[in-house]
């Protein structure tokens, strides 16, 4: 029987990122995807004007209160963009009903890069993200991210082991059980994660290819998740999710407009990650 995850993401309509990324990604690996939409957006936020968002919180209440005779089960619950703070309780109430002891739980605090917060979020919904932590089996956030959840002054460049220690050790305090922390350049033309599980450190990079890539949070974060509840464990999955980013924006001609995504699709037909 195909393990289940359920997937609680926007909807971007364009843009190749949390949903749309995610549901293709987890079929591909094998695993039936449940969805919970957070919001309905005519593209995501990144560099795009004018867009729209509907905020589904009311619905997603509606859709749990559905869900409630069904007794339904998943072997993981993958978040990431939430629309609003009051929807971070309402993953709270759904993590209350569907975690349990023997499924994962793992949260992209999605809501900013690249040192700076997305334009629709402010200090206030960082607090009320950094309430989730203590419910992360798997908490996968990226350097500004995780500067941040836990105080820190953003520094663009390169990053050194003692820090990226302090960081993770910060979010560990705060609960989360294991830190896959992305978007970690210790030497020049790499970039890749820091995985943190029982009191151990694991660093893999892969080559860096410059410029910004929309969605590959969510491409990383998908192909992690699929590893994890395939039962790897959690530093080969993020190896295998950084090679496929990697193979992804490879796939993607330079002169594309970045906004769009990368061609994730094009390395999912080679079946060279299966
Ligand atoms: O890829 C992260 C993401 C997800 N959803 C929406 C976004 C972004 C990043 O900008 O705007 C709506």
């Amino acid at each position: 029987m195909s393990k289940k995850v359920l997937a609680v993401h926007d909807i971007s309509c364009v843009g190749r990122c949390s949903l749309t990324v995610a549901l293709p990604i987890l079929s591909h690996f094998g695993l039936e995807t449940r969805v919970l939409p957070t919001a309905l957006l005519s593209t995501h936020t990144g560099g795009f004007t004018g867009f729209t968002s509907l905020d589904l919180t009311d619905e997603m209440k509606k859709i749990m209160a559905a869900w409630q005779p069904l007794d339904l089960q998943f072997d993981a619950i993958y978040s990431g963009y939430m629309a609003s703070a009051e929807q971070i309780d309402v993953l709270k109430t759904l993590i209350s009903t569907y975690k349990k002891a023997e499924n994962i739980m793992i949260i992209d605090p999605v809501m900013a890069d690249n040192g700076q917060l997305y334009q629709v979020f402010d200090a206030a919904f960082v607090d009320k993200m950094a309430e989730l932590i203590p419910f992360a089996d798997v908490l996968t956030p990226n350097i500004t991210e995780a500067c941040l959840l836990t105080d820190t002054a953003y520094k663009p460049g390169l990053h050194n082991e003692e820090w990226l220690s302090e960081i993770i050790g910060k979010l560990h305090a705060k609960g989360a059980k294991v830190v896959v922390l992305t978007g970690v350049k210790l030497e020049t033309g790499k970039i890749g994660v820091a995985v943190s599980a029982d009191k151990q450190l694991q660093i893999y990079t892969a080559e860096e290819i410059s410029g910004t890539y929309h969605g590959t949070g969510d491409i990383f974060g998908s192909v992690l998740t699929a590893g994890i509840v395939q039962g790897q464990k959690t530093f080969d999955a993020a190896k295998t999710a950084v090679d496929f980013v990697l193979a992804a924006i490879q796939s993607t001609p330079e002169m594309q407009d970045k906004r769009y995504g990368v061609e994730f699709e094009q390395v999912l037909a080679s079946g060279k990650f299966l």
